[in-house]
């Protein structure tokens, strides 16, 4: 992918406010995508495995909700294993729609799913979904559109951000819609940072990627040796807050635009927010949506949650 002028200019825009930072969509280049799938089997990163088994031990009852003839509709790729548990479970599927930003990616998932599922109708949009857009039209007419993101992506959002996150899936859910959503929660602070502190060094080298990614793709000079990883939970405010910190004293350069860096000084590249069952509760129904039914593992490290519209 070559670099887009509209996407430069944000790179540089988020990196010249008073605390600089790169939105944790610029981590998934090939490699970074990589990097995230190995960060998903690793023994410390509870979540992932943690929501698995909760999909799979309520199975029964996530498809009697989401009932027959829906369409699904997940925000994000479409990649995981979670999303190939449920087409496996879920009949009469009247259509699949993976919305991304990324459209080599969203049509190479895309393409995989329709070979292993040739009786689903793939129904791939390529979109920002944060914003409204357009669904596509499926073959049968489906009796409902659920809205499927898993994974706690929604952690990666602030607050307004989520909300307004939030009503973009209510509208695209339209009328006898949901959302199926998976939502990290709060718990021991210890727990949550070695999640994003892993002793393989895998999730630091998923974060140095991203400036190797920015220097491939949108001609920055990042020297990776230079910065270190850091991962600390933020209990004020409910959230990992991931790093990258500057070893030294020193400058780099994007899109034209010099930055200084202080010994020590941080660049912000992602929040993961972690929720209490209450607290995500509220802010669905700010969104419109009540929570229908929460599933959760028996120690309570993550939710699955089937939200209605109100
Ligand atoms: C994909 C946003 C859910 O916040 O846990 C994993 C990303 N970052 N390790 C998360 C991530 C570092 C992940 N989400």
């Amino acid at each position: 992918m070559t670099a887009n002028a509209a996407q430069l200019r944000e790179i540089v825009d988020g990196l010249s406010g008073e605390v600089k930072k790169i939105s944790p969509k610029y981590f998934y280049d090939e490699r970074g995508s990589q990097l995230f799938d190995e960060i998903t089997r690793l023994p410390e990163y509870y979540l992932t495995g943690t929501e698995i088994g909760i999909m799979r031990d309520n199975m029964d009852e996530i498809c009697a909700l989401v009932g027959e003839q829906a369409s699904l509709i997940e925000f994000g790729s479409g990649s995981s294993l979670k999303t190939r548990l449920l087409l496996d479970h879920l009949s009469e599927l009247a259509a699949y729609v993976p919305v991304d930003i990324s459209g080599d990616y969203l049509y190479a998932c895309a393409t995989q799913i329709r070979d292993e599922y040739p009786h689903i109708d793939v129904l791939p949009v390529v979109a920002d979904f944060t914003k409204h857009f357009q669904l596509p039209i499926p073959t049968v007419m489906p009796v409902r559109n659920i809205v499927y993101f898993p994974g706690s992506t929604i952690g990666n959002f602030e607050h307004d951000a989520a909300l307004e996150l939030l009503r973009v899936m209510h509208h695209e859910a339209g009328e006898d819609g949901a959302l199926l959503i998976g939502v990290d929660l709060q718990k021991d602070p210890y727990l949550i940072e070695r999640a994003y502190n892993d002793s393989a060094g895998v999730t630091a080298e998923f974060n140095l990627n991203m400036l190797q990614h920015l220097n491939r793709d949108f001609g920055a000079n990042f020297d990776m040796t230079r910065f270190t990883h850091s991962a600390n939970y933020d209990q004020d405010n409910s959230r990992v807050v991931i790093e990258l910190v500057s070893r030294a004293e020193q400058t780099f350069e994007i899109g034209n635009t010099e930055f200084d860096l202080a010994d020590g000084e941080a660049i912000l590249t992602e929040y993961s927010h972690k929720y209490t069952l209450d607290g995500f509760a509220s802010m669905a129904e700010q969104a419109g949506f009540s929570v229908a039914k929460v599933w959760t593992d028996t120690e309570c490290l993550f939710s699955v949650q089937y939200c209605v519209r109100l």
